[in-house]
């Protein structure tokens, strides 16, 4: 018999299948666990002071009016963490954060005192009875502020911290690259700055600590992107016993980065918790949000680009002048100050390059955290396509066969980087094509005319960007010196029917789904009968969380590599079944058979039962195993972002007339899932592009506290995109998949603003600072200057 009894894989949900999202039953009948929906026997309610200063002493601290409501059970102030050694803690990178002020409060909205009270509203009464004495101190809400001599200290808790300086941090070759601007015949410079953005998820950050004095068992259900992180955090700053600690991260409302880091007021909710001995809810709200969780970007750029005439680019420089707010809490990799900005430029075939890198302190709220960027590659993508297109321009040279000049060839993997990452695959320049295409290049000199005889400026962006996603391997990958790789453990039940568990956290991604994909792909089991379950720390492996968009290439490889090892196990029980040796037995999708004999086989689910009903002699029962995956690389998804608008320079407004995206993220487990990441990742750009910023007044008051003005884009202002796929297998992946989540915020918004600087170029314009509101897009054009900067702060 020849015919194959194979399942058909799309059938069963397995690689490829846009399988329905499994976890879209419980969010849309409104049956979702958040953390705001935990109730515990005898919980609390906990509300946080914060400081209206940017910058001040602490005089004193009256919290005698606050204990005095009725129903309220206790009020923590900096002095009293202070006395358990929890007024500060570590943060993900080497430096430390105050949990509630002692000394100085730092940014507007930093924890000042906290009060634990019956119900909320208890607590926000005893709150607004808390009297702060504070001295005011000159705030610095800029980095050029920071660095200016005689600036205040902000950080003179720290011994030898002697400016405001928190790092200086260098990478590539500097004597090469200096040779490449000797010998260039143009050189182009850009400067460029990223404005501060606001991941904003929907559900705010919040926690429900639960210590149980009988059992010493302390459970905390958090909104963490990053469960075993915080395990190992509490252990190590709140000294209690790991194993004693349950760190659950139920559904959660949208991370985006936001909710890396751990913050204060998870640690508050523990220790009330602890002192209390009942559960403590504290649930932020949105201007607590707004104005004190973890920012992304904030940081200036000074580019500039060799270049020989016939577009061919010798060499890069980048200095970066980055604002890291208060405290320097950014989640990267320890080994890399300034996140993998020197990710830049990887998918050019560049001979030199270097980069410098400055971060400092200023009164504002921990900024460049992270916000969908996968460790800053969001501002090293905006600022390499910004730079590239102002090179074509500058050269006079058309911006697409400028970049196909200097792609990295299909044939010329695997690749160093400029800066010296390893490339493995990509098409960049048939990505290009495909967009070009798509969007009427050729065509586009004839609809510039045609607009410009009704008085609009038509333009066209390219961004072309490639992003190392996946942190591992472990050898260059640690935070805080804890390797980055990941896990996966699978348990098959003897009726065929099975429960994965990995180490990454899904909060919003779909894990739910798209594992249960891998593993049908892998072992023919049917996706609905697999459950997906991630975010408990007492059953789930180890692993290092979901961000930088490491879960597909890291756990989802352990899931992969997990059910290969139920499959080999799987083949013992086969061949014991068939009365065979294992040699002679060959697999296809969901069943096993003898070579010989193709039509003798057993089902994968028939082995499940043998291995619990009918097991060999000598063969360990049960069909489980775990699967710890440390990648050798990174993976190198690309995409290619075109967006054409038309301004009507008589106000500034720009309209996208057309936006194309082609994405190369490898094999797509479930295309479906990936085209709404890359849907929703371009709505975030767009808005960036278009309307979002969140400032400060000279005083360090935060302006965009609340969502009246830091805009949202909803369906009705989001323009359409055009989704386009190529396919270029991961060669080091065990299904072939990069990851994905990221890439269209990545390479989106330098779309966006490129499409609107190639519309007013001929005002002599090289640089409109984002967002691109109209006001700043009609003043450039009727000055002809540059708009730089974030903007200004209008007050009235
Ligand atoms: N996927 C796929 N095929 C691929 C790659 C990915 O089917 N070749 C699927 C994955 O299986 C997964 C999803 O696409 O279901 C995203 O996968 P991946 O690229 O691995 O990214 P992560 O799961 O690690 O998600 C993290 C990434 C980050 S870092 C941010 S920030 C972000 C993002 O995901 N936050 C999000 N997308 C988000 N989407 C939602 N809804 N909510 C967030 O908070
Ligand atoms: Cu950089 S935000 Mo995502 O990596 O969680």
């Amino acid at each position: 018999m020849s015919a194959t009894t194979a399942l058909d894989e799309i059938k069963i949900g397995g690689l490829g299948a846009s399988r329905r999202r499994v976890e879209d039953n419980r969010f849309i009948r409104g049956k979702g666990s958040y953390v705001d929906d935990i109730v515990l026997p005898g919980m609390l309610h906990m509300e946080i002071l914060r400081s209206p200063f940017a910058h001040a002493r602490i005089k004193s601290i009256d919290t005698s009016a606050a204990w005095k409501i009725p129903g309220v059970r206790l009020v923590l102030t900096g002095e009293m963490m202070a006395s358990r050694n929890l007024a500060w803690m570590p943060t993900l990178s080497y430096d430390t954060q105050a949990v509630l002020a002692t000394d100085k409060v730092r940014f507007q909205g930093q924890e000042v005192a906290a009060v634990i009270a019956d119900d909320p509203y208890i607590a926000r009464d005893g709150v607004e009875a808390i009297q702060v004495e504070y001295e005011p101190l000159p705030a610095i809400v800029n980095p050029y502020q920071a660095m200016a001599d005689g600036a205040p200290i902000i950080r003179d808790d720290k011994l030898e911290q002697p400016d405001n300086v928190v790092f200086d941090w260098e990478i590539g070759d500097q004597a090469a690259t200096e040779r490449a601007f000797a010998e260039a015949d143009l050189v182009s410079r850009l400067d460029l700055h990223y404005p501060r953005s606001h991941p904003s998820p929907i559900e705010c950050c919040g926690s429900v600590a639960d210590f149980n004095r009988a059992t010493q068992k302390l459970t905390v259900y958090i909104t963490s992107q990053a469960p075993h992180i915080v395990r190992a955090a509490v252990a190590l700053v709140a000294e209690l016993p790991e194993h004693m600690i349950r760190i659950i991260s139920p559904d959660i409302g949208g991370g985006f980065g936001n909710k890396v880091p751990v913050y204060p007021g998870y640690v508050i909710s523990i220790l009330a918790s602890i002192l209390t001995e009942r559960p403590v809810k504290w649930i932020e709200d949105k201007t607590g949000n707004l104005i004190s969780t973890g920012f992304g970007r904030d940081i200036y750029l000074h580019g500039e680009v060799a270049l020989r005439k016939d577009g061919k680019v010798l060499g890069v420089r980048m200095e970066t002048l980055s604002d890291h707010g208060a405290f320097f809490s950014d989640a990267q990799p320890s080994k890399f100050k300034i996140g993998l900005m020197h990710s830049a430029f990887a998918c050019y075939d560049i001979p030199a390059a270097h980069l410098a890198a400055r971060g400092v302190y200023t009164n504002k709220a921990p900024g460049g955290v992270a916000y969908r960027c996968s460790f800053r590659v969001t501002e090293a993508m905006f600022f390499q396509e910004r730079m590239m297109q102002a090179a074509a321009d500058d050269l006079g040279i058309d911006q697409a066969e400028f970049r196909r000049i200097n792609f990295v060839r299909d044939d010329d993997f695997p690749h160093r980087t400029p800066y010296g990452f390893l490339t493995d695959s990509g098409q960049y320049g048939k990505c290009l094509d495909i967009g070009l295409e798509a969007i009427g290049y050729a065509d586009f000199a004839r609809q510039k005319e045609e607009a410009a005889a009704r008085g609009r400026l038509l333009g066209i962006g390219i961004s072309a960007m490639t992003e190392p996603l996946g942190a591992g391997n472990s050898r260059e990958y640690d935070i805080l010196g804890i390797k980055m790789f990941d896990s996966a453990e699978l348990r098959v039940h003897m009726t065929g029917k099975a429960i994965l568990r990995t180490g990454a956290k899904t909060q919003g991604q779909g894990h739910e789904t798209t594992w249960a994909q891998i593993v049908a792909h892998e072992l023919g089991i049917p996706a609905d009968d697999i459950v997906v379950e991630e975010g408990d720390t007492d059953t789930a492996p180890f692993g290092m969380g979901t961000y930088a968009s490491r879960s597909t290439p890291v756990a989802g490889a352990a899931v992969a590599m997990v059910s290969r090892k139920i499959r080999a196990k799987a083949r013992k029980l086969a061949a014991h079944l068939l009365e065979v040796s294992e040699e002679d037995v060959e697999w296809e999708l969901g069943r096993f058979y003898v070579r010989a004999a193709p039509g003798q086989g057993v089902t994968i689910q028939e082995c499940a039962m043998a291995a619990y009903a009918n097991m060999p002699d000598g063969l360990e029962p049960g069909l489980e195993a775990n699967a710890y995956y440390d990648p050798p690389n990174l993976t190198w998804p690309f995409g290619c972002y075109l967006c054409k608008v038309e301004i009507d320079p008589e106000t500034g407004v720009w309209d996208v007339i057309q936006f194309v995206a082609v994405d190369d993220c490898g094999v797509r487990i479930n295309p479906m899932i990936v085209e709404g990441q890359i849907m929703g990742g371009l709505t975030e750009a767009y808005a960036k592009a278009n309307m979002q910023f969140i400032t400060f007044d000279a005083d360090g008051n935060c302006i965009g506290s609340n969502y009246m003005d830091y805009l949202l884009p909803t369906a009705w202002e989001t323009p359409g995109f055009e989704l386009y796929e190529v396919v270029t297998p991961c060669p080091h992946h065990p299904i072939g998949a990069k990851g994905v989540g990221e890439c269209a915020t990545v390479g989106g918004p330098a779309a966006f603003v490129n499409a609107v600087m190639d519309a007013v170029k001929g005002f002599g314009v090289r640089n409109i600072d984002m967002p691109l509101l109209p006001d700043r897009v009609y003043e450039a054009i009727t000055t002809g200057r540059d708009i730089s900067g974030a903007p200004p702060v209008k007050m009235d």
